[in-house]
């Protein structure tokens, strides 16, 4: 996520830093660059401008001048006034029961997939979700939502297939209904999507919204809509009350700008991202991690918590404990390529981290590319028990069938041979020198 603006300012930063020693006239100039990088990235003129002037007067207030590291101190002030700029996170949660929420917003915000996220993530922890979908405009919105309700187990589709006439106020009154008796926990509403503010939609959305009256009313905006999101975002609050904004496509390389300028234009906190297509991306916004992310400084949460879904307690103990006696079979190396791709492939994964083009170098030589995952998979499936345990034992024929079997090429399985031998002499030597633990204390950690 907003790959170009972040490192645009880690690149204006690493400048400051190697300074040492600042002038005020260096820190103006970096500043004139930052309010370029910001409005670049599309944050609204009156935010940037606000933005610089708060920084400035902080900065020239620390007199960082003389400060010991001022390069850092521009950072951490920066930083500073991105989280509050960002606005604090706030959960929602779920006060009264039921409680319902709303989703608006444009045609193609990604509402529908949202609201299927939503009621997955609820439905996690516990919470019984009714759906129903308002939107009679598209034919098979309705039937979006059905099958998207399908694949949470526990979710319950308010409409029945029968019922294709119904009007959305119709709707709303079933789905309200259908909560009550289902003693549901959350209703979550997808309304049809407007193709402009002024639509003839957007009356009937105000009458529904009076109608269901939601504990919550979201407004779903693609980040990618840029500038015009702010006044989209302008236009709904003034006709339904709008109490929180999800932002969607925020995974790819998004000009993150509105989602700084968006608290501070609709005084709305950001309740969630929306990281990707499937029902799982969805993530909790936090400030920290987002100024974090804008700064090039990585995203280490995120990070940890993806491994934390994937790999056990367990088996990142006894990955470590063999990592310590310098065990690494050929099996191990399997399995944590196929978890690294379940993670969502190293490409995604190396994003996180500050540096990420310099990492996936490093990985792609060890065989950890997106490109090889499958490939060295299907080598090493093709490999005998007894291969996969002693690799000394794999001279040309064998190579040459494993080749085969994996329809691969044997420069290939030579290949993927040499970066295990790699991983396995690191394994080795942590052992050498004492283990992880004494490894990690030496580092200082
Ligand atoms: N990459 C990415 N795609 C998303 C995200 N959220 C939704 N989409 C995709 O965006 C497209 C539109 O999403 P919908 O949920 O149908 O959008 P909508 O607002 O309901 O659209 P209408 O009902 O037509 O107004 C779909 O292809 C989704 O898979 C996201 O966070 N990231
Ligand atoms: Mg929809």
């Amino acid at each position: 996520m907003f790959d170009s603006f972040s490192s645009r300012i880690s690149g204006i930063f690493e400048k400051l830093r190697r300074k040492g020693i600042l002038t005020e006239a260096d820190v103006d100039a970096a500043l004139r660059e930052i309010r370029i990088a910001l409005l670049e990235a599309d944050v609204s003129l009156e935010v940037a401008k606000k933005f610089i002037a708060n920084v400035k007067e902080k900065a020239i207030g620390q007199d960082i001048v003389k400060s010991v590291s001022p390069g850092q101190m521009v950072t951490k002030i920066v930083y500073d006034h991105l989280v509050e700029l960002l606005g604090a996170s706030e959960e929602i949660n779920l006060s009264t029961k039921p409680y319902k929420i709303m989703l608006v917003g444009l045609q193609g915000a990604g509402k529908t997939t949202t609201a299927g996220k939503l009621a997955k993530f609820f439905t996690k922890k516990e919470k019984k979700v009714v759906m129903a979908s308002m939107d009679i405009h598209r034919p098979a919105a309705i039937e979006q939502l059905r099958v998207l309700s399908g694949k949470i187990p526990g979710t319950i589709f308010a409409q029945s297939e029968e019922d294709t006439k119904l009007t959305p106020d119709e709707i709303a009154r079933l789905a309200l209904k259908t909560t009550e008796r289902e003693n549901a926990d959350l209703l979550i509403l997808d309304t049809a999507g407007r193709l402009h503010i002024d639509d003839v939609k957007m009356d009937e959305l105000v009458r529904t919204h009076k109608l269901i009256n939601p504990n919550e009313t979201i407004l779903v905006v693609d980040i990618m809509t840029g500038q015009d999101a702010i006044n989209i975002a302008k236009k709904f609050s003034e006709s339904v009350k709008v109490s929180g904004i999800i932002l969607t496509r925020v995974e790819g390389d998004a000009r993150g700008g509105v989602a700084l300028s968006m608290r501070y234009i609709t005084g709305c906190p950001i309740r969630f991202l929306g990281v990707g297509e499937r029902l799982d991306d969805i993530e909790f916004f936090d400030p920290d991690r987002v100024a974090g992310k804008l700064l090039g400084m990585g995203d280490i949460v995120s990070l940890v918590e993806k491994a934390q879904e994937n790999f056990s307690q367990q088996e990142m103990e006894e990955a470590a404990k063999k990592m310590q006696e310098g065990i690494f079979t050929f099996d191990d190396m399997a399995s944590q390529m196929e978890k690294m791709s379940k993670m969502g492939g190293v490409r995604s994964l190396l994003k996180m981290l500050p540096q990420s083009g310099q990492l996936e170098d490093i990985m792609e030589s060890q065989g950890f590319s997106d490109k090889t995952v499958d490939r060295n998979i299907a080598i090493i499936r093709s490999m005998t028990k007894k291969e996969k345990n002693n690799y000394k034992i794999l001279n040309g024929s064998r190579r040459k069938r494993i080749a085969n079997g994996s329809g691969t090429t044997v420069q290939e399985v030579n290949k993927l041979i040499k970066q295990y031998e790699g991983t396995l002499g690191m394994f080795k030597k942590i052992k050498k020198m004492g283990g992880l633990g004494k490894l990690m204390s030496m580092m200082g950690k």
